[in-house]
């Protein structure tokens, strides 16, 4: 008697529905199992599978199925009937794909690179809230990236201090003031007096510049609470609220989509604790499937790496991160991402940050071009001159690359961004 019946999640061959999931996945079997057998397992188990055939199966059962349908070396493609998904769930989506599978000893490693949500999926999110152009029009920045700084040291300034270190920051030219990714609401800075004090300051900076001046304050917190934090944030004339996202957790973040929508705040997401599953080739969830979920929820950027700073990431892995979230239609590229139509979710602006210095402003922006949130902050704190100098400087490095001049060239009518290079140079911090 048969006693276990995966091979029946695995038809290779079989062409999806149009209102199936795709998932794209990396896998290494587990010893003594083949790939076929192995990939059957991840099919089941993210779907209606369990180890062992069942006394009663009724038929109608089938019609859940996953199907795993291609294998090609160590990448294989598994199609999810839509009646899987709970309608706007985004947590339930991955508890079923980027659930128990990558426990399973059926694979030595398991990794979820992508997936092609179907439009009767899509239909069920609202997006972003602004979209790119919604955000440069609130923003009042068109045809360069939008800039901005977190404070450093990154935690232990009082409010008071951060709020100074922010005006520096914004009469230096810069958009935002951000929040670091561990710094909320703190003894020594409480998140009120954050806002607060940052409200003056921005409000004089306003004045002082003639620019539009915003800060991506930090709510992370149990959700209760980061409601009431995105309240106090619109109370005092913000249009931002930060999120720490993979901490926060997906249903945190689809609470505060709708309530930020509904106050007027843009979410800006922090990707904090990415690279626990994202690192590793072999194994985990790529930064290309958080990015999707991100947008598809409906935060306005996300953190999308340099390529060049001090963090992990590749080029080729910020510019399928930049596609994912600014593109209405995607192209799978390689063994990276698959295709996706976004229908009529808005765009989302990709954020680079880590390690950034006036001298790396020209890679990063051959990497992203325009559409892009530079945040560049040891890289102007740490400028001869200080804050206000360091964020001219990598004013300066921007309009250089716009204009097609080189830095060294720039540097000549550029004083600040001469001291940057004087000071670092080029060099790509590890
Ligand atoms: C950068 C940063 C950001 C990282 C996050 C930091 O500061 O504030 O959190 O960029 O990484 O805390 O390191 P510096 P990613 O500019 O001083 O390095 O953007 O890759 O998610
Ligand atoms: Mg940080």
């Amino acid at each position: 008697m048969a006693i276990d019946w995966y091979m029946e999640f695995v038809e290779i061959g079989y062409r999806p529905a149009r209102d199936e999931l795709v998932c794209l996945f990396y896998f290494e079997p587990g010893e003594g199992i083949g790939p076929e057998e192995a990939i059957g397992r991840v099919a089941s188990e993210s779907s209606t599978g369990t180890w062992t055939t069942l006394f009663t199966l009724p038929a109608r059962m089938r019609d859940l199925q996953a199907t795993a349908f291609e294998i090609d070396g160590n990448y294989a493609k598994i199609a999810y009937p839509l009646a899987l998904w709970e309608e706007g769930n985004a947590a339930q989506l991955l508890s079923g794909i980027a659930g128990n599978v990558f426990g399973m000893k059926a694979v030595k490693n398991l990794r979820l690179i992508d997936v092609t949500l179907p439009q009767a999926y899509l239909d069920h999110f609202k997006g972003p809230h602004f979209g790119m152009e919604g955000i440069r029009d609130m923003m009042k920045v068109r045809g360069r990236p939008l800039t901005g700084a977190v404070p450093k040291p990154k935690v232990g300034f009082s409010a008071a201090e951060h709020a100074e270190v922010g005006y520096e920051t914004w009469m230096g030219g810069f958009n935002f003031v951000k929040d670091d990714e561990n710094l909320t609401s703190t003894s020594f800075n409480r998140f009120e007096d954050r806002v607060e004090q940052l409200a003056k300051m921005r409000d004089r900076a306003e004045r002082e510049t003639g620019d539009t001046k915003s800060a991506l304050i930090n709510i992370t917190a149990e959700t209760e609470t980061m409601k009431k934090r995105a309240e106090v944030l619109a109370a005092h004339g913000w249009n931002y609220a930060m999120i720490d996202v993979v901490v926060a957790g997906t249903s945190g973040v689809m609470t505060l989509r709708d309530y930020c929508s509904d106050l007027g705040l843009a979410i800006h997401a922090h990707r904090a604790m990415h690279a626990a599953f994202d690192r590793s080739e072999k194994h985990g969830i790529s930064m290309q499937f958080l990015a999707k979920m991100m947008r598809l929820i409906g935060v306005s950027q996300i953190h999308t790496g340099t390529a060049v700073g001090k963090l992990v990431g590749t080029r080729e892995e910020a510019m399928s991160l930049a596609d994912i979230l600014r593109e209405k239609k995607t192209k799978g590229v390689g063994r990276m991402t698959l295709d996706q139509d976004w229908g009529a979710i808005r765009s989302a602006f990709p954020v680079s940050s880590g390690g950034l210095h006036p001298g790396l402003v020209p890679d990063v922006l051959d990497i992203y071009g325009t559409d892009l949130v530079l945040l560049v902050s040891g890289g102007i704190h740490g400028h001869p001159e200080g804050t206000r100098a360091g964020a001219r400087a990598a004013m300066q490095a921007i309009e250089a690359w716009r204009d097609g001049e080189t830095l060294d060239e720039k540097a000549k009518s550029a004083p600040e961004l001469k001291g940057a290079l004087e000071k670092w140079g080029y060099i790509k911090p590890k």
